[in-house]
C-alpha cells in the first residue's frame, strides 16, 4: 500500500517530508491503520465518536484557511538571491549593499483588489514586495509595480479599498476598478490623478511578472556609518525589458489560463530560465528636495529619471520555487517597518501609516504575535531577545532570563542578550524644520495640494498608441459606471487639468458633452516629458522569456518546423507546438510529432507571437475550426508577429489578416518580427478612443 506523505517536524525544528515506507501517524505521532474508513458500529452503522484519527482529520482540513490577505490577497512567491554589485558604502552602511554580498531573498508579486481565488490579468496594479533576510536583520521592501500611489495620507487606504473591492451588497465585481463605487470616490478625490493615469494605461497589464519594473514608492533615507543621511528612491528593473499585454489580450486571457502569471513564473523557474531585476537607486538631498515643485514626502509624485538619474547597485534573481505555496507564498509576512542599519524611513504620511497597518494585520492573518518564528519569515540571522510566550510559541527558551537587565551571569546562568548602540539600529536624526515642530495638526502640507502636474507629465511622456490606449481605457471603465451619472462628467472635469485632448478623447468615447473643467487646488505645471515613464519607448526587441505558439496539423512540413524550433530556442524564446489533438500530428516524413497543447486549449493570447505551419489539405480543414481562426484573428488583434507557410494562407485570409510589417513568412523575417508587438496595426482593427 502506498501510504499518503506528509510534512513532520523534526526536533530540531527541521521539517522533512515522509516517505512512503515510513508510517502514517496523526498529528501526535500514533499509527495510522486504515486512512479509508470511519470507525462505525458494525459495518453500516453510525460513526462512533471515539475515533480519534477521522475527528483529528477533519477538524485540522475544517481550519485549514487562514483569512487572505485583505488587499494583495492573490499572489505568488519565489525564492531568490541578491548580489549588491558596487560600492554604495559612502551612502548606506547596510551590510546587504555591501559590494559582492549575496543575500538570500523571498518576493511575492500581486494584484491588489480581488480575492485569493480570482484571476492573474485584470486590470489591477502588482504587488511587489521583497524579503531580504540579510545577515543584520530582515529588510522588507513592499512595494509595487508603478512609482506612485493613490493617495497621501494612509488615513484615506480603507476608503480606496472599500471603494475598489467588490460593492458592498452586490459582492461584485470581483479583481476590478470598473465600477461605480471606485469611479465615485476616485473622481472625488484628485490626489488620485496621477495613479488613475499609470492605472489607466499598460502598466496594469503586464505581460509577465518578469516582464514589470517595482518601486518602493516612498522616499526612503540611507544612512552611511558616519551619520550622513541622504534622501533615496528604489527602482527593479527587469532584465528581460518592460512588456505589457493590450486589454482585449488580457480580457482573453482571463478565459484562458487563470493562472496566466503564476504559471509563467513557476515555469521559468523551473526549466532555469530566473528572472533577474537590477536594483537601481535615486539618491538626493534635502536641497534638491527643497527646489522641486512638488514634496519628495508625497507618495502621489515620482522624481523623474532625468533629473536624478537610476545608479544600479545589485542584482535580484529569482531562482527556487517554493515548496509549499500556504506555508511559504501564503504564510510570508511583509512589513515595510522591517529595517536594517543603513537604511531608514522618510515622513510620507502614508509610510508612517503602513508602519503600524502590516503588523497588525499579520496578527489578524496568521494568528499570532509569533508569526515571525514561520520559517519563510524567520530572519536567517541570529536573533534573540525577551520577549516570551504568546500563541504558537515554538521555541524553547533556556534558563530564567526573560528580563533585562539582570545579573545572572554573575552566578553562572545565561543573561541573555544586550543592546549595542554600535550594531543596533539607530534611527537616524531628522532636519527638524519648522514644518516637523509645533502645534499637533490634522493637515494636508500645502506642498501636496499640485494634483494634476505629474499626471500632465505622464500622459505626454506617452507615445501617440500609449495615450490611445489610456484614453481608451477611461471610455472603458467610466462606461462600466452605471447609474451614478453624474460620476463620467465629474472624472472628465478632472482631466481637462491633465490634458484637454485627453479629456475631450474621454467625453467622445463616452458620447457626452465635455463638462466644465474641475476647480484645481494649483494650476497645472508644465513639466519636461520623461521617456522613462513610457513602456514602448524603452520596450525591447528580443524573443528571450517570451513564447511562440506554432500551430501545427497533419502533413505540415517536418523541416519547416525543425528549422522554426531551432531559430526560436536560438533566440532565446520558447517555442510551444499547438496541434488539433495532444496525442500529436503525422508529419510530412511520416513521424508522430507530439503536441504540448491542444489547440481549443492554446489560443494565441497565451503566446507572444505565432507560427502556422500547414499543408494544403491541414489548411481547409481548418478553415472549418473556429479555435483555428480565432488562433490567427486574435493573434493579429493582439498585435503580434504571425509566421505562416504558403498553405497557411486561405487561414490567414479567414481571420481578416491583412499584409503589415509583422506579417511574414517562415525563417529568419519571422523571428526577428517575433521579436516585438506591431502597434501601428492597432487603428485599422480597433476603435481606440
Ligand atoms: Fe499595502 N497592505 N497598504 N501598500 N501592500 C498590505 O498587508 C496598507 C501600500 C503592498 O505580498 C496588507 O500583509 C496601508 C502602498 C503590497 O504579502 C495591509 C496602506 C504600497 C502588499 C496593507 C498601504 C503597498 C500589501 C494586506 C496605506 C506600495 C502585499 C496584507 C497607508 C508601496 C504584500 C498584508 C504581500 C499588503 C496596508 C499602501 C504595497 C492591509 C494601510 C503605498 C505589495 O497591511
Amino acid at each position: 500500500m502506498v501510504k499518503q506523505t506528509e510534512q513532520s517536524r523534526g526536533s530540531g525544528g527541521e521539517t522533512h517530508q515522509r516517505g512512503s515506507d515510513e508510517l502514517l501517524t496523526t498529528n501526535h505521532g500514533v499509527g495510522v491503520s486504515d486512512n479509508q474508513n470511519s470507525l462505525k458500529s458494525g459495518s453500516r452503522g453510525p460513526t462512533l465518536l471515539e475515533d480519534f484519527v477521522l475527528r483529528e482529520k477533519i477538524f485540522h482540513f475544517d481550519h485549514e484557511r487562514i483569512p487572505e490577505r485583505i488587499v494583495h490577497a492573490r499572489g505568488t512567491g519565489a525564492h531568490g538571491v541578491f548580489e549588491a554589485t558596487a560600492d554604495i558604502s559612502g551612502l548606506s552602511k547596510a551590510a546587504v549593499f555591501t559590494k559582492g554580498e549575496k543575500t538570500e531573498v523571498f518576493v511575492r508579486f500581486s494584484t491588489v483588489a480581488g480575492g485569493a481565488g480570482s484571476v492573474d490579468t485584470p486590470r489591477d496594479v502588482r504587488g511587489f514586495a521583497v524579503k531580504f533576510y540579510t545577515r543584520e536583520g530582515n529588510w522588507d521592501l513592499v512595494g509595487n509595480n508603478i512609482p506612485v500611489f493613490f493617495i497621501q495620507d494612509a488615513i484615506k487606504f480603507p476608503d480606496l479599498v472599500h471603494a475598489v473591492k467588490m460593492e458592498a451588497d452586490r459582492g461584485y465585481p470581483q479583481a476590478g476598478s470598473a465600477h461605480d463605487t471606485f469611479w465615485d470616490w476616485a473622481s472625488l478625490m484628485p490626489e488620485t490623478t496621477h495613479m488613475l493615469m499609470w492605472a489607466m494605461s499598460d502598466r496594469t497589464l503586464p505581460r509577465s511578472l518578469r516582464m514589470m519594473e517595482g518601486f518602493g514608492v516612498h522616499t526612503f533615507q540611507l544612512v552611511n556609518a558616519a551619520g550622513k543621511v541622504s534622501f533615496v528612491k528604489f527602482h527593479w528593473r527587469p532584465r528581460l525589458g518592460i512588456q505589457s499585454t493590450v486589454w482585449d489580450e488580457a480580457l482573453k486571457l482571463q478565459a484562458a489560463d487563470n493562472d496566466y502569471h503564476r504559471r509563467d513564473l513557476f515555469e521559468a523557474i523551473d526549466t532555469g530560465a530566473f528572472p533577474q531585476w537590477d536594483l537601481a537607486i535615486q539618491v538626493f538631498d534635502q536641497a534638491f528636495a527643497d527646489a522641486q515643485p512638488y514634496d519628495v514626502l508625497d507618495a502621489t509624485k515620482l522624481i523623474p529619471e532625468e533629473d536624478v538619474p537610476l545608479r544600479v547597485i545589485g542584482t535580484l534573481t529569482l531562482n527556487r520555487n517554493v515548496d509549499n505555496f500556504f506555508a511559504e507564498t501564503e504564510q510570508v509576512a511583509f512589513l515595510p517597518s522591517n529595517i536594517v542599519p543603513g537604511i531608514d524611513f522618510s515622513n510620507d504620511p502614508l509610510l508612517q501609516g503602513r508602519l503600524f497597518s502590516y503588523l497588525d494585520t499579520q496578527n489578524s492573518r496568521l494568528g499570532t504575535t509569533n508569526f515571525h518564528q514561520i520559517p519563510v519569515n524567520a530572519p536567517r540571522c541570529p536573533f534573540g531577545n525577551f520577549q516570551r510566550d504568546g500563541k504558537m510559541q515554538t521555541m524553547v527558551p533556556k534558563g530564567r532570563a526573560n528580563y533585562e537587565p539582570n545579573s545572572l551571569a554573575a552566578h553562572g546562568e545565561e543573561g541573555g542578550p544586550r543592546e549595542n548602540p554600535e550594531r543596533g539600529f539607530v534611527t537616524a536624526s531628522a532636519t527638524r524644520g519648522d514644518d516637523e515642530t509645533g502645534d499637533k495638526l490634522r493637515v494636508r502640507a500645502e506642498t501636496f495640494a499640485d494634483h494634476y502636474t505629474q499626471a500632465r507629465l505622464f500622459y505626454r511622456s506617452q507615445d501617440a498608441h500609449e495615450q490611445a490606449h489610456i484614453a481608451s481605457s477611461f471610455v472603458f471603465e467610466l462606461s462600466k459606471v452605471g447609474l451614478l451619472d453624474q460620476v463620467p462628467p465629474r472624472m472628465v472635469a478632472n482631466l481637462r487639468n491633465v490634458d484637454e485632448d485627453l479629456a475631450k478623447r474621454v467625453a467622445a468615447g463616452l458620447g457626452i458633452p465635455l463638462p466644465p473643467k474641475a476647480k484645481a487646488a494649483k494650476p497645472t505645471l508644465d513639466m519636461p516629458p520623461s521617456d522613462a515613464l513610457s513602456i514602448h519607448k524603452k520596450m525591447k526587441a528580443t524573443l528571450e522569456g517570451r513564447a511562440v505558439g506554432i500551430l501545427i496539423a497533419d502533413g505540415t512540413d517536418a523541416a519547416d518546423l525543425k528549422s522554426m524550433v531551432e531559430a526560436v530556442t536560438k533566440a532565446k524564446g520558447k517555442p510551444v507546438l499547438v496541434a488539433p489533438k495532444i496525442g500529436g500530428v503525422k508529419l510530412s516524413d511520416g513521424k508522430l510529432q507530439k503536441a504540448d497543447g491542444q489547440l481549443a486549449g492554446s489560443p494565441s493570447q497565451l503566446f507572444d507571437a505565432v507560427a502556422i505551419i500547414l499543408s494544403d489539405e491541414a489548411c481547409a480543414m481548418l478553415l472549418a475550426d473556429g479555435a483555428a481562426v480565432e488562433f490567427v484573428m486574435n493573434a493579429y488583434g493582439h498585435l503580434k508577429a504571425i509566421g505562416a507557410s504558403a498553405a497557411a494562407q486561405p487561414l490567414l485570409d479567414k481571420a481578416g489578416v491583412k499584409p503589415d510589417e509583422g506579417v511574414t513568412t517562415l525563417g529568419a523575417a519571422f523571428v526577428k518580427a517575433a521579436a516585438r508587438r506591431f502597434y501601428d496595426r492597432e487603428p485599422h482593427i480597433r476603435t481606440l478612443a
